[in-house]
């Protein structure tokens, strides 16, 4: 049989480095899913076809493979419903930087304008979640546009779309495809005005404080070092959490909506603030240039002055810029500044952190006594997947970093469910390594059927169910906004049932001192396991600075629950509330 476009693209994803696609076969997807069988499988040197229940799954998977590897990944969808189903999982590996191909197989050329069955246009629908996104016409422009499609999504970090009719990758290839031999990640060196302005300004600085994004990755102890000679607290986001929290007699902790500890205090209350490697959106929790000096560092320039009025931008890695920058700041010695706001964060660390977890015997389970168990019970490299909901909480809250465990979310893009199928994507990146997720019984709903999924390549995945039956998250917004909640609440399911109807080993959970040795027992499984942990729906958190504001929508939405006769529910949801309130 001639070489096809089909067999064609396979192989230069093959001399990409791609090992497996995860999609859903059909209509004019199924010569790409004819050639990667033609491969023989991964085993042979060629790809595996991953069968997922749901194309949004394929890109999370393949998003979580290409987070924790930064190698390329690829998913794929059939013309119309099927490449549709991925969107939204593209948009969250998009904005987060994440190597993926999708292949959007179409409809027959000679069809494309005829509103035929399925047609919708990959090429216009993909361009926002995309640096790249083309259609293929003919034989001969294939191999140009995969080889584009994938230098995009290796060089620049993010998704790159191929549509590719069904009849066109049945043809037979014309020419041979470019080579392709993978580059390294360049490094960005600062400019030296930039740098002498930001070290003069810390020079002139009396107080310092760092505050930490995901730029931060590789450079833990240099960003230490850095910060002990200006004396300057390490407060970070979340996406920051994992590079630069452990081992770091600096930490204070981290701000936001997931906040907790001194960092709010510390970046509010330093005369200059280094915003280093992050692009934390939240603009109400950051200084802005009436209350300090506005630092900025980052390798990404569309980053620099976005969310805070910025007075010393830096275009760098983070990494180059701190060399740069170290010989020429003095060495601050006094330490005052940063020596109050770390005793802060251990004072709140111990008083209202601490707390939370003193609840081993409450039933509903609270949340936290559950994350705090399994943070205990994780092992040391593990990688955990959490769903967008009060599963991010807990993950910030409870799960210590310690560089070698991984921490993956939908933490840009804020999807639900996410935290299922990036589990799929991480074991099958570390078969040998524990992937845990901490799923909201909402999301695991959401994408469910990927239980087969785990279930059909045996993948040894431990899902722990945060089952609150209710979307919780969206409760505590309702109330923080002053809404009474509405449309949240689920009737109570048993997912452990389900699950073990699906040959997954699963435990319900409903007792506190049953949970370690639950997920003791799931970790130590061969195979997939589900722990189903009933917690407290009532549990709510709130951020550790929280505005006047919001604890008047609070007070308010308790109010309008008890006019309108939930008093039971309002009095149980202060009580619950009153452990994440500090000094309320
Ligand atoms: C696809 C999608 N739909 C809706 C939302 C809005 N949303 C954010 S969190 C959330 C609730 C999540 O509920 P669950 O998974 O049960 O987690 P919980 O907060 O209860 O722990 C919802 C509806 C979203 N972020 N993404
Ligand atoms: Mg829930």
């Amino acid at each position: 049989m001639a070489k096809t476009v089909a067999d064609q693209l396979i192989a230069q994803l093959i001399e990409a480095g791609v090992h497996r696609i995860y999609g859903i076969v059909g209509d004019s997807l199924n010569p790409i899913v004819d050639a990667v069988r033609r491969t023989g499988g991964s085993a042979k040197g060629g790809i595996d076809w991953i069968h997922v229940r749901h194309e949004e799954a394929a890109a999370f998977a393949a998003s979580a493979y290409a987070q924790l590897t930064g190698e390329l990944a690829v998913c794929a969808g059939s013309c119309g419903p099927g490449n549709l189903h991925l969107i939204n999982g593209l948009y969250d590996a998009h904005r987060s930087g994440a190597p993926v191909l999708a292949i959007a197989s179409q409809i027959p050329s000679v069809e494309i304008g005829s509103s035929y069955f399925q047609e919708t246009h990959p090429e216009r629908l993909f361009v926002e979640c995309s640096n790249y996104c083309e259609l293929v016409s003919t034989a001969a422009q294939a191999p140009r546009v995969v080889n584009s499609a994938i230098r995009h999504a290796t060089g620049l970090g993010g998704v790159a779309v191929v549509a590719l009719p069904g009849d066109i990758a049945e043809l037979e290839a014309v020419g041979t495809a470019p080579l392709f031999t993978p580059t390294g990640r360049p490094t960005i060196v600062p400019d030296a005005a930039g740098v002498a302005a930001l070290a003069a300004a810390i020079n002139d600085a009396k107080t310092v404080a760092i505050f930490a994004g995901a730029g931060v990755e590789g450079a833990h102890d240099e960003v230490i070092a850095f910060a002990e000679r200006i004396a300057a607290p390490i407060g970070h986001s979340l996406r920051g959490k994992q590079w630069i929290q452990y081992d770091n007699p600096l930490d204070v902790g981290m701000t936001g909506l997931l906040g907790y500890g001194a960092a709010h205090a510390g970046i509010h209350d330093a005369d200059l603030v280094i915003l280093l490697g992050t692009d934390f959106p939240y603009e109400q929790f950051l200084p802005d240039a009436k209350e300090a000096v506005i630092a900025q560092i980052d390798a990404d320039a569309s980053h620099l002055g976005r969310r805070t009025s910025v007075a010393h931008p830096v275009h760098g890695d983070v990494l180059p810029t701190l060399a740069a920058l170290t010989p020429l700041v003095a060495e601050k010695t006094d330490r005052g500044f940063l020596d109050k706001t770390v005793a802060r964060h251990h004072k709140l660390l111990t008083s209202v952190v601490g707390k939370y977890t003193d609840v081993d015997t409450l039933t509903p389970i609270h949340p936290e006594y559950a994350a705090s168990v399994l943070d205990e019970v994780l092992a040391d490299d593990a990688i955990i997947t959490a769903d967008t909901g009060m599963s991010n909480v807990w993950q910030a809250r409870y799960i210590t970093p310690n560089g070698k465990r991984r921490i993956i979310g939908s933490f840009l893009h804020g999807s639900m469910a996410n935290a299922l199928p990036q589990s799929i994507g991480a074991q099958f990146a570390y078969p040998d390594r524990q992937v845990v997720t901490m799923s909201g019984d909402g999301g695991l709903s959401m994408l469910m059927g990927e239980l087969l999924t785990v279930m059909t390549y045996r993948l040894p995945v431990k899902i722990v169910v945060f089952n609150n039956s209710t979307l919780g998250l969206v409760k505590l917004e309702m109330f923080v906004d002053g809404y009474p909640d509405f449309g949240v609440d689920v009737p109570s399911v048993d997912y452990a049932a389900v699950a073990n109807a699906l040959g997954i080993f699963a435990q319900r959970v409903e007792d506190p001192q049953e949970l370690r040795g639950a997920l003791e027992r799931a970790f130590a499984h061969n195979g997939p396991a589900l722990v189903d942990v009933v917690t407290d729906p009532l549990a709510l958190s709130l951020p550790a600075a929280i505005s006047l504001d919001q604890v008047k929508g609070f007070s308010l939405a308790m109010s309008k629950l008890v006019l309108n006769g939930g008093v039971g529910e309002a009095v149980q949801m202060v009580r619950s509330n009153i452990r994440h309130v500090p000094g309320l």
